[in-house]
């Protein structure tokens, strides 16, 4: 016996996602339905070798539905979750609506698993952001060991991680660039992407920081420990899939780099490719489609009592949100529902 999936936002990057790994993992269906705004209706959307044409997420009654993987936004969230867990559809939402809620577990199942138990409270569960996703699963068995005390991190997103206007924004831009007819101004982003880097992701806060930087933060305390102090400089590249991270850790323990390569290789989640010699390291093209949290250049950094400085790198559409999101869904069915 299996479960009744839905799937809301099947039309976008990550919900096609979700669809792709959840057929891949094998995850237990027995029924699966792909839903859509009014917009998108109709499409069709592959799951496994099946084709699903979408039904509309708005007059959809999720009685009898076991999970609802969501990747809508939060607005669709806002109003469609609650709708869903009241229903007794317990929702895996992948938007930033619920992920402060104290109600809510924010969950990477490789960093904290027993969370799960708190889906009780509101019959949701939170994705968290791509670019803390993956930074928390190389963390993860550092912290065990050392203790970290404070986190300086630069990242490196995808434009993917803006959505498909995003990537047809870097596609366009680097098409006019060689051959222009047009000009392509930018939309998506605040700037042109194309050939170009924005340290600007998300809304600008009070204190000068973007909601992306504070979502690493916030995210980071929840999943992994509130007492990490973290700070972040997130930046947009032209890449089209794959986020980067270079990432530095001050521990409270001594940690060499030898030992702290040998926790990363074998960490859960985690690929250490770490030669230290030219093409030794791992980029987000070669991350594309991939699982795994790479990790590469693990290093000393001498300039602080307890630091290790290192690069990490994961597909920002799969660790980063439709991998994760049906990884809680497999921890659910393990842990909690049991039908599987
Ligand atoms: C980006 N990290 O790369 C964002 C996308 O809070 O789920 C995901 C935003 C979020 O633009």
């Amino acid at each position: 016996m299996g479960y009744k999936v839905v799937v809301a936002g099947a039309t976008g990057n990550v919900g096609r996602e979700m669809l792709n790994i959840l057929a891949e993992r094998e995850f237990p269906v027995d029924e699966i339905v792909a839903l859509a705004s009014r917009k998108s209706l109709g499409t069709e959307v592959s799951f496994g070798d099946r084709t699903l044409k979408t039904k509309d997420l708005d007059t959809f009654d999720f009685t009898g539905w076991d999970i609802a993987l969501f990747a809508v936004g939060s607005e669709a969230t806002k109003l469609y979750a609650p709708k869903a867990a009241a229903a007794g559809c317990i929702v895996i939402d992948n938007s930033s609506l619920y992920r402060y809620d104290a109600q809510v577990p924010l969950i990477v199942p490789e960093v904290n698993a027993d969370a799960i138990f708190g889906y009780k409270q509101k019959n949701i569960i939170a994705n968290p952001n791509c670019s803390t996703a993956q930074m928390v699963v190389a963390l993860k068995p550092l912290h065990d060991r050392a203790k970290i005390k404070r986190v300086v991190v630069a990242t490196y997103q995808s434009v993917s991680g803006a959505g498909k206007e995003g990537m047809d924004e870097l596609w366009d831009q680097t098409k006019a660039v060689y051959n222009p007819v047009a000009e392509v101004p930018p939309k998506k982003f605040s700037k042109q992407i194309a050939f170009n880097v924005i340290p600007h992701i998300d809304v600008f806060l009070d204190d000068g920081s973007t909601k992306e930087e504070w979502k690493m933060v916030a995210e980071t305390k929840k999943i992994l420990d509130p007492k990490i102090k973290v700070t972040a400089t997130c930046v947009r590249v032209p890449v089209f899939v794959g986020h980067s991270e270079a990432i530095n850790i001050e521990f409270e323990e001594p940690l060499d780099w030898q030992e702290a390569q040998d926790i990363l290789r074998e960490a859960p989640g985690v690929m250490l490719i770490d030669k230290r010699e030219p093409g030794g390291y791992i980029t987000p093209i070669e991350c594309v489609g991939e699982y795994a949290t790479y990790v590469s250049r693990v290093r000393q950094d001498s300039t602080i009592e307890n630091g290790i400085s290192l690069w990490c790198v994961s597909d920002n559409l799969r660790k980063g949100a439709a991998l994760n999101a049906v990884q809680i869904a497999e921890l659910l069915g393990s842990k909690v529902l049991k039908k599987g």
